[in-house]
């Protein structure tokens, strides 16, 4: 997404949820809120858009036109401050408790007098909140329980914010006079769902650091500078970027592959190469793999593929630097090849207007055949979606019938498949009878509802869903959102079991609230034969870009091209989709 449409969609979506919080007329509540969604999608920068063209797309209207006009002038958009300044900054902060929603905070503050979390806690403990409306036993029990998820969530960010931030630091950067290399390290190079900062590395020579550091911390992203130091600066991003840290580091190019590698870690990964370096003669640090008796005497320093090489090990990817048998593996030249983004074909699980998604069958299909896919499924909410307008029978088998048409029409330039996202009830029973499921190509059966159900129980209703014989794989099998919701914790292993015997799939939601199944559960379903599939769970045109955080999920759980279904040719997911039906 550029950047412009990303810092947008933020600020009126915080203006919306502002403006609830204070009372604000509903329909400016309604435009704000589009103008933000539209923004997410728009696929165009706004800044290469004509004044008058913004006029023409469906959902900017004049108001929405003027603050982006406003924000592309001006780097901002003050009514967006002005509405920001009149709220307590801590009740601001409610908002982002997951599960409270811009109109709880306003009961809260308005009815309840609380001005922060704190307050909140402390106002629940002593039960002082009795008898607030909307918010009995049960509610601020849960509300509790939220709060103390996004307490030990801590100070990390989904990487689905990180990266975006750290590729556009490293766009500014990369171009400027000395810079020789430039690659983001740490947690975000591992691939890992959540980041605490971002390690930027850069190779260039001591001449040239400061000048690079100047321009690091005057970013127009920078809302705070931690650190300005000669080779290592750090700093904080703005609202718009999640006030993310940033920490650059300026390296000799000479030292740069040690030092990408010691900075990419993990930490672990870091221990036990530095321990093998150590028995074989050698010392390891952030300048050089030199000789142990004699520090002077530097072996390799400048890629990591020559260090890794001179240790007798293969290249390990960064995804798998996490200390979970790679070394071994590297010894042996036995690492897996891994899937890489563009051996994925094909989307498996996509929404389009019918239910809750922003776009038709046809700009759907569209979209994916402009990405070079050989294969589509629409596959909307079942009924009891009623929330996302899930399909009832009745509508589902227009529905089919419809995406039968457009699939026929678009012969030859990429293959529709009729599907569906249904439903698994609590009970374990699903939102469609086999009849209905029969008739279609793709059954994507996900747990939405019930999400802190007990493990047994959990497990129990996954395990049904997986043995009905028209399910092709379980989307996001535990619903939970990164950093948000823990979802439901099922026995794992049971589940890869059950789904290794039946031949079905297990998917990984790339969307990055999601990443469901996580890394560790990827690799277990591996371990036990399962097939893999990604798939972005696109409702509008920007959601297939959610792509690469599913592929980083699949690649720490070590999954090659083979073991995801995505990346089958069009005939042999055809012929797998057909061995999901016995
Ligand atoms: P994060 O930021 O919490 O998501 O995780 P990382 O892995 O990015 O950790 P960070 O930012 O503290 O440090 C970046 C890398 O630098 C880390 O992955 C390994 C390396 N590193 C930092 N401190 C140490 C240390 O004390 N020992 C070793 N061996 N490596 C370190
Ligand atoms: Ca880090
Ligand atoms: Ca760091
Ligand atoms: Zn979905």
């Amino acid at each position: 997404m550029a950047s412009n449409n990303a810092q947008l969609a933020v600020i009126f979506q915080q203006m919306a949820d502002v403006n609830q919080v204070t009372g604000g007329n509903r329909f400016k509540t309604i435009a704000l809120e589009k103008g933000a969604r539209v923004l997410k999608d728009f696929v165009k920068d706004v800044a290469d858009v004509e004044p008058q063209d913004l006029l023409q797309v469906e959902g900017i209207g004049k108001g929405i036109a003027q603050k982006i006009e406003e924000f592309l002038r001006t780097g901002r958009v003050l009514e967006h401050q002005e509405m920001i300044d009149a709220v307590p900054a801590g009740v601001l902060k409610m908002l982002d408790i997951p599960g409270l929603g811009p109109k709880g905070v306003a009961q809260l503050w308005n009815d309840g007098g609380v001005e922060s979390i704190d307050e909140l806690k402390q106002k629940i403990e002593d039960c002082s909140l009795e008898g607030l409306k909307g918010f009995g036993k049960k509610k601020l029990e849960k509300l509790q329980q939220s709060i103390a998820f996004a307490e030990k969530a801590g100070e990390r960010t989904n990487i689905g914010f990180a990266l975006p931030l750290a590729l556009a630091i490293i766009d500014v950067l990369k171009d400027l006079p000395g810079v020789q290399q430039i690659d983001y390290a740490g947690s975000l190079r591992r691939g890992k769902e959540t980041i605490g900062d971002i390690d930027l590395l850069v190779g260039a020579k001591e001449k040239d650091a400061a000048r690079i550091m100047d321009v690091f911390v005057g970013l127009e992203m920078v809302e705070e500078v931690l650190g300005h130091g000669a080779t290592k600066s750090s700093i904080r991003s703005t609202d718009d970027f999640r006030n993310i840290q940033v920490d650059l580091r300026v390296v000799d190019p000479k030292h740069y592959g040690a030092a990408l590698m010691y900075f990419t870690g993990s930490k672990e990964h870091n221990v036990k190469v530095r321990e093998r370096a150590l028995s074989m003669g050698y010392t390891l640090n952030e300048y050089a793999l030199a000789d142990k008796d004699d520090k002077t005497k530097q072996v390799e320093t400048k890629t990591e593929q020559a260090i890794y090489r001179k240790l007798g090990l293969a290249h390990i990817a960064p995804e798998l630097r996490e200390d979970r048998g790679e070394l071994a593996l590297a010894e042996k030249d036995d690492l897996p090849d891994l899937i890489e983004l563009k051996d994925i074909k094909a989307d498996l699980h996509t929404h389009t207007t019918a239910s809750d998604g922003r776009w038709s069958i046809e700009e759907n299909a569209l979209a994916y055949a402009a990405r070079g896919y050989h294969t589509v499924a629409i596959t909307d909410h079942s009924k009891g979606q009623v929330q996302a307008n899930g399909l009832d029978d009745k509508r589902l088998v227009r529905h089919i019938e419809a995406v039968r048409k457009v699939a026929k029409k678009l012969e030859g330039k990429i293959t529709v498949l009729a599907g569906s996202e249904v439903d698994i009830l609590a009970d374990g029973s699903l939102d469609y009878p086999d009849e209905l499921l029969a008739e279609l190509d793709v059954v994507v059966a996900s747990p939405h509802a019930a999400l802190s159900q007990e493990s047994k129980k959990a497990t129990r209703r996954l395990l049904d869903a997986i043995a009905n014989p028209y399910v092709t794989m379980i989307g996001h099998p535990t619903g939970r959102l990164v950093l948000r919701r823990e979802g439901l914790s099922p026995d794992m292993e049971a589940l890869c079991k059950a789904a290794a015997g039946r031949g079905i799939a297990l998917e990984i939601n790339a969307n990055h609230w999601r990443l469901d199944l996580r890394d560790t559960h990827a690799r277990l379903a591996l371990e036990h034969g399962v097939r893999l599939a990604i798939n972005t769970d696109a409702h509008g045109p920007a959601d297939p870009d959610q792509l690469p955080y599913g592929v980083l999920t699949a690649r720490r759980a070590g999954a090659t091209k083979n073991d995801v279904i995505n990346c089958m040719t069009a005939a042999g997911l055809k012929k797998w989709l057909k061995s999901t039906r016995g």
